[in-house]
């Protein structure tokens, strides 16, 4: 065990990297990623000294929404593997010293799950009806949903059931895709299945779970109507004010009640909340002593590429994780959103979920992007707290900006009638070897979805070739990052320089990021950088330099 696996509050200070399943390796050529496929990855991915890997769902599953529709919590999609292949996977974890958190989706399962079937098929006012969130209709004859809320995914939140007669019947509430109906958590049973299930994983040795839509399981008494202010986007989940759906005080004691499942497994099991909950004060109730150990930190992600915006980011989260005693978490990533090498190569991006493809103008800048990106990650990785990574970003990947439409999977393309491109360009499988088929995904080259051709110059074998390269760059940071207990530390901010720079210090080392247009004079001794080696003492613009 490395120092920081071996602790029990290892979390605080963990680098943890996010395996997207479908998109990370496919060992038996469907084009299709799998768990054996990752078994076989992860001692590849171990030299990068991450601490821990979170898998993103892999359930029994119609795949309507990439498995976060889950139709059967406790088994395995054979799309993904078996249980047995789950177990190997655990087992071959722990040999290489790296923890395994999987993905729990609560907020909803899959219309194809047992419990809502029998809810169907039991009727208005059954034990069966009551776990998840049926009502009736408004208006004439019950043709109007039971409010004006909208799915996340762009249309009504309300879809109206028809009997096997054919006569309209309830509706039924669905926060994200029709084929996701929203459970409902005053309903303790579905508070005991949820024990169950998490006591069926912390068996198989996992070591924690990243909660989707952590703050949109409590829907408020009544389900009043709702309409989100007028220059809202359909994908955000952050509307200021009330919202009737998101972070309802009731999720808390969900959470207090889980930490305590948790806990009769040891101290060392964790919960990482995917919370979009503003301000961060309002989110560090997520993390309190009783509740969940971490919290996505998307204030840090959305912060445009400005010195003072990600200042306020960092001093912010640092502040408002600190009065609850919690460490900070920093993700720049995942597959929910557009690449930050692309990201940060657009000014500005497209709102989150809104994705980008052929029509989106102008497109990012690749270079600028990349340049950026490495420079933030820099940043990042000097930061005290948690880390998340998401496959693919060692790599230097951009997003696909140019799938075809007729390749494009993500329901929020299809409900939305193209009018968002949704989450595909940030999901494509990954490339690891420039020349096999399918740069090594799978070995009949078949992918799910389509990969460039330009992805070979990202693939692992040449990245491993380059000195300066990305994935370098990432090696370097997290063996210094655990060396120098960066991690553990804290954010000393440094006075005297423009406001377009962001420098601080964090024990013994200097971190001086250039989110300017000028160069900037650097005090003695680099340990590494985000850029080609520096000549002279000056910090170019898009730059990080770690001093000591
Ligand atoms: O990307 C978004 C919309 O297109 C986000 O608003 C996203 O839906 C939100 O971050 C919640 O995400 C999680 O739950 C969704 C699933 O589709 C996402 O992949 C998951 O991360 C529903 O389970």
């Amino acid at each position: 065990m490395t120092d920081s696996t071996a602790k029990s509050d290892w979390w605080r200070s963990a680098v943890i990297y996010q395996i997207y399943p479908r998109s990370f390796a496919d060992s038996n050529g469907d084009g299709l990623g799998d768990l054996p496929g990752i078994s076989a990855r992860l001692p590849q991915l171990s030299e990068l000294l991450i601490d821990a890997v979170w898998l993103s769902p892999f359930y029994t599953s119609p795949q309507r929404d990439a498995g976060y529709d889950v139709a059967d919590y406790c088994d395995v999609d054979p799309v993904f593997g078996t249980l047995d292949d789950f177990d190997y996977l655990v087992a071959e974890a722990k040999r290489l010293d790296l923890r395994v958190i999987i993905d729990l989706v609560p907020n909803h399962t899959s219309s194809d799950h047992v419990w809502f079937r029998d809810a169907v098929a039991a009727g208005p006012g059954s034990p069966e009806r009551s776990h998840y969130l049926f009502r009736d209709g408004r208006g004439v004859d019950g043709t109007e949903p039971p409010n004006n809320w909208q799915s996340v995914f762009g249309g009504p939140a309300w879809t109206r059931l028809t009997g096997p007669d054919g006569t309209p019947e309830q509706w039924y509430l669905h926060l994200f895709d029709v084929s996701q109906p929203d459970l409902d958590w005053t309903d303790p049973w579905v508070h005991e299945q949820f024990h169950d299930i998490l006591r069926f994983w912390l068996r198989r040795g996992v070591d924690g779970f990243r909660v989707d839509v952590a703050h949109g399981l409590v829907k408020k008494v009544g389900l009043p109507d709702y309409s989100p202010p007028a220059d809202d986007d359909s994908a955000s989940m952050t509307a200021p004010g009330d919202v009737p759906y998101w972070a309802q005080p009731g999720v808390h004691k969900i959470y207090r009640e889980w930490h305590s499942v948790l806990a009769e497994f040891g101290p060392d099991r964790i919960l990482c909340a995917e919370a979009w909950v503003e301000p961060l004060s309002k989110l560090a109730d997520w993390v309190r002593p009783d509740e969940m150990q971490q919290a996505f930190n998307f204030r840090f992600l959305e912060a445009p590429w400005s010195a003072p915006a990600i200042r306020d980011a960092i001093a912010d989260s640092i502040e408002a994780f600190d009065t609850v005693g919690a460490a900070p978490t920093w993700v720049l990533s995942n597959h929910d959103v557009v690449r930050h090498a692309s990201r940060l190569g657009m000014n500005p991006p497209p709102p989150q979920g809104v994705g980008i493809g052929r029509g989106t103008e102008p497109k990012p800048d690749a270079a600028l992007g990349l340049r950026r990106a490495r420079a933030e990650t820099l940043l990042m990785l000097a930061l005290p707290g948690g880390a998340y990574l998401y496959q693919g970003e060692e790599l230097g990947l951009p997003e696909d900006t140019e799938l075809a439409d007729s390749a494009r999977q993500d329901p929020a393309f299809y409900r939305t009638h193209g009018a968002v491109y949704g989450r595909d360009g940030c999901r494509v499988p990954i490339p690891w070897e420039a020349d096999a088929p399918g740069f090594g995904f799978s070995p009949t080259g078949k992918s799910w979805l389509p990969q460039p051709a330009e992805w070979a110059r990202f693939a692992r074998d040449r990245q491993e070739a380059e000195p300066n390269g990305t994935l370098r760059m990432y090696r370097d940071a997290i063996a210094l990052r655990r060396d120098l207990k960066l991690g553990s530390g804290a954010v000393e901010w440094l006075t005297g320089y423009a406001d377009d720079i962001v420098a601080f210090r964090n024990g013994a080392v200097t971190i001086i990021s250039n989110v300017g247009e000028t160069r900037v004079a650097l005090p003695a001794g680099t340990i590494v950088q985000s850029s080609e080696p520096l000549s002279g003492r000056e910090l170019p613009p898009n730059v990080t330099a770690w001093l000591a």
